[in-house]
């Protein structure tokens, strides 16, 4: 009942299928899963792009100018937030919402904060569930913004197909603070308040950043990284942008079916992973084999790697 809502594009039934998907009650998880089986034969996004940056580079102003053009083409558009700190301090930024106000009033459009609680393991999956069910909401662009501190951009860049760092000057650390791990990934650097009195410097990032990454090695056989400069604020450069994303997803239709297996099939084994540890330590503390074993190991008797194959092979 809640799929043919959902796939009819009612708000309300996306809602609530996404509390249903981040509920940690049993009852739940198996409405959620029958929810899955229901919507099985729904395709999927035609783009999943991931979009990074510090705090303050302009990401939610970038988003929702970007959107509102998207929405202009006819996209219907979601945003997902993956906010590490929101994790850590169990709420959402609240300042996100009203500074993408005009998204999120478009009927077109739909943003979403991630769970606010729970591993990263824990909320990438969630995050995939949320994917899922706004592409069933005939969502065909979802965009999935991440703030670019930690690990939630590796996450992030798993479950899209197009990966976008933002930077801006006087936001950040500048190149120094850009870990090497999020300028491997990137597909697109984007220098963002290209504007004003930061248009010099603006300037001089995008120097360093092509420097930076002329001495990486390319991440992908169809695609040399970019490094352009925006203003959000003055939609300056934001049809630049849109053309390079454009000719991206071009390059990589040949690609983009493989890509999305090699990630299901990474998410599976995660997956599985996650489900054989969970069942392995199920029951009370007592039952957890590797508490058995943890002495043994610690006083150097029994090497790791014999302790977890004896778990393995007699659970
Ligand atoms: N000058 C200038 N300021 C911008 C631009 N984009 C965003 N800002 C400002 O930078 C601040 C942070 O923007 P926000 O979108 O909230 O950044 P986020 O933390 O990355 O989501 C806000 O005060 C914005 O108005 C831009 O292109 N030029
Ligand atoms: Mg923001």
């Amino acid at each position: 009942m809640i799929a043919e809502a959902l796939k009819s594009g009612d708000r309300r039934a996306l809602a609530r299928a996404i509390t249903l998907v981040e509920s940690t009650r049993a009852e739940d998880e198996a409405a959620a899963s029958r929810l899955f089986d229901d919507l099985a034969h729904v395709a999927p996004a035609r783009r999943r792009i991931g979009i990074s940056g510090a705090p303050g580079v302009g990401k939610s102003t970038f988003i929702e100018a970007f959107g509102l053009k998207a929405l202009d083409e006819g996209w219907r558009v979601a945003v997902i937030t993956i906010d590490p700190s929101s994790m850590r301090s169990g709420g959402s930024i609240l300042g996100d919402r009203t500074r993408m106000e005009r998204l999120s009033r478009h009927a077109g459009a739909f943003i979403r904060s991630s769970p606010a609680r729970g591993t990263l393991g824990g909320v990438a999956r969630r995050t995939r569930d949320v994917i899922r069910l706004v592409e069933a909401a005939g969502h065909d662009l979802v965009i999935v913004e991440t703030v670019g501190v930690g690990q939630s951009e590796v996450a992030a860049s798993a479950m899209t197909d197009m990966f976008v760092v933002l930077m801006a000057p006087g936001a950040g650390d500048g190149l120094q603070g850009v870990k090497r791990g999020i300028m491997e990934l990137a597909d697109l650097v984007v220098v963002n308040k290209a504007d004003g009195d930061l248009a010099g410097l603006a300037r001089h990032m995008m120097a360093d950043f092509r420097q930076a990454l002329s001495l990486l090695r390319p991440g992908r056989s169809f695609w040399t990284t970019r490094v352009m400069p925006c203003s959000a604020l003055t939609g300056d450069g934001l049809d630049d942008v849109r053309g390079a994303i454009d000719e991206w997803f071009d390059a990589a239709s040949p690609h983009l079916g493989e890509d999305r297996r090699a990630q299901a099939a990474e998410a599976i084994r995660n997956e599985v992973a996650d489900l054989l540890l969970a069942r392995l330590m199920s029951g009370n503390s007592n039952s957890d084999p590797s508490r058995a074993l943890a002495d043994d190991v610690a006083c150097g008797r029994l090497s790791l790697r014999t302790a977890a194959r004896k778990i393995l092979d007699n659970p």
